[in-house]
């Protein structure tokens, strides 16, 4: 076994129309122990968690996330540049949330220099199945598949719940590894 680790800092974005639970994603992930990063008077601030994936990497996510009412404008330059991976998220009892994914990659890419980046899509509250109608998991399964043929790596797609935290930690494992694998593919290792 190799004693050199390797240290990656990750900026991870979460994206997503409004109440479809990514703070909630984010508060689920970070549990107890979380320390924050600096907030920022703009809007969007971020979280920072360290992860040991496996024996040789330590990952530092930096967890971005959008605050309530802030006009977006305003923050989506700094808030989308220099993104390593993005959960794509949308609540499977609203189908408005699903529609919207199209324009919520654009954002990405426009303000990231046109530059796609690994993506893991999440179908959260899932835990309202039985309840209220929800899009079945096809829906999700679906579209994630468009997205891989389009972005040519390939896009999980995930159902969550950050209410009782299915899904949750698996949901960054994913975006991680994905974005190993779109780091060495491309050979974007610093
Ligand atoms: P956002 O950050 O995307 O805007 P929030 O969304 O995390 O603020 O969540 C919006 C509302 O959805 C919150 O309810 C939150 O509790 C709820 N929510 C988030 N994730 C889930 C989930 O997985 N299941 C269920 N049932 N609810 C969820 P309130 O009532 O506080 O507005
Ligand atoms: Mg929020």
């Amino acid at each position: 076994m190799s004693d050199v680790q390797k240290k990656a800092v990750y900026k991870i974005v979460l994206l997503g129309d409004g109440a479809v639970g990514k703070t909630s994603i984010r508060e689920q992930y970070l549990g107890k122990g979380f320390k924050e990063g600096y907030s920022m008077t703009i809007g969007a601030d971020f979280c920072v968690k360290r992860v040991q994936l496996s024996n040789d990497l330590v990952v530092t996510f930096q967890i971005w996330d959008l605050a309530g009412q802030q006009r977006f404008d305003v923050v989506r330059a700094v808030y989308f540049k220099g993104t390593s991976g993005a959960l794509l998220v949308f609540d499977v009892s609203n189908p408005r949330s699903f529609e919207n994914l199209p324009s919520w990659l654009n954002e990405l890419t426009k303000n990231n220099y046109n530059r796609i980046v690994p993506i893991v899509l999440i179908g959260n509250k899932t835990d309202l199945r039985g309840q209220t109608p929800c899009l079945p998991k096809d829906a999700g399964l679906q579209y994630a598949k468009a997205l891989s043929e389009w972005t040519g790596f390939e896009v999980p797609y995930l159902e969550t719940s950050a209410k009782t935290g299915l899904n949750i930690d698996e949901a960054f494992r994913l975006l991680s590894r994905q974005i190993e694998a779109f780091l060495d593919r491309y050979q974007l290792r610093g």
